[in-house]
């Protein structure tokens, strides 16, 4: 039996070379609030197929790595019971054992760029966490972007963590990152983290350009993030953002959460203290990320 499946529609797509969008399945699983999450990972599949694209959802079912979901495989994700969180290492041990799992960023990077899938969006990348020094936490997802050629539509990293330390790491790691019609790095549930970027894109055209130079130049073999804010209307206002956020990591030091858990505690706690106002901005974000992805990869 083969490790890996890629649906009818995905593997179509991708011999006749139209546009196709990874997507991962953590956020679904892990990020949003059930039974919203099916709501919001169908509509992100009518998104890109509403621009031209096919939407390949990434995700692992009974032990197999599954690139392109029916909306019965997508229910199972989003359903959440015995889903487990799977980051690129944790695919092996999860298809050997038959496991059920969602696909983090860097295990969905992993899955997607082996296929020929050149774009993928997702919400807001793991990064370095702000208690660093302590925890020695940083997402899997930035060594995995360092040896990944794929570009990722996000809206920047999540707030939650330490975004200098964790765009020093990307500029370490030799990960590319281009803001989208903006200088500043985006702030995932605010439009702006402040944060000054190198290089910005102003259209889908122009991020398939980088893309098309970096692989007729060879390389590198890291990702590219195109990092796209959520517009000014839809984001988190900054100063209950900032007083939630230092209570969210108060609680997440206090309930003793680590690993893993870090971030869907966050998500989770942000989400119920500003009165499902963050899951809006979130959901806004990876709307918009999806839609740019697709046409970029259209572009392409
Ligand atoms: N973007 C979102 N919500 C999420 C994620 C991204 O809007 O839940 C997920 C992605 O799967 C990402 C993961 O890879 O969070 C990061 O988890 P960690 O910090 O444990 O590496
Ligand atoms: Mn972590």
């Amino acid at each position: 039996m083969a490790l890996t499946e890629i649906s009818e529609e995905v593997r179509d797509a991708l011999a006749a070379r139209r546009p196709v969008v990874a997507l991962e399945s953590t956020i679904i699983a892990h990020g949003l609030p059930r039974p919203r999450n099916l709501d919001i990972a169908v509509e992100l599949e009518a998104v890109v197929r509403s621009l031209g694209a096919v939407p390949a959802t990434i995700a692992v079912l009974g032990g197999r790595a599954r690139i392109g979901l029916d909306t019965a495989q997508l229910a199972r994700i989003a359903g959440g019971e015995g889903i487990r969180k799977l980051g690129r290492r944790d695919l092996a041990p999860a298809l050997a054992t038959g496991a059920d799992g969602a696909t983090t960023v860097s295990a969905t990077a992993f899955l997607a760029a082996r296929a020929g899938i050149r774009v993928f969006a997702t919400g807001g990348l793991g990064g370095v966490h702000r208690d660093w020094v302590r925890s020695q936490d940083e997402s899997a997802d930035l060594p995995e972007l360092a040896r990944t050629g794929i570009a990722v539509v996000c809206a920047g990293v999540k707030s939650v963590l330490d975004v200098p330390a964790t765009l020093q790491r990307l500029e370490t790691l030799g990960v590319g990152v281009v803001g989208y019609g903006t200088d500043r790095f985006p702030g995932f549930y605010l439009t702006s983290s402040g944060e000054p970027v190198d290089w910005t894109v102003e259209s889908p055209e122009e991020a398939a350009a980088v893309i098309r130079a970096r692989e007729r130049l060879g390389g590198p073999d890291s990702a590219l993030i195109v990092a796209n804010p959520v517009p000014e209307s839809a984001q988190l206002d900054p100063e209950l953002h900032d007083r939630v956020l230092g209570a969210a990591l108060d609680a997440c030091a206090e309930h003793g959460i680590a690993g893993q858990g870090v971030t869907p505690f966050l998500l989770d706690y942000l989400s119920r203290h500003t009165g499902g106002a963050s899951l809006e901005a979130n959901v806004a974000a990876v709307r918009g990320n999806v839609r740019l992805a697709s046409l970029i990869a259209a572009a392409l």
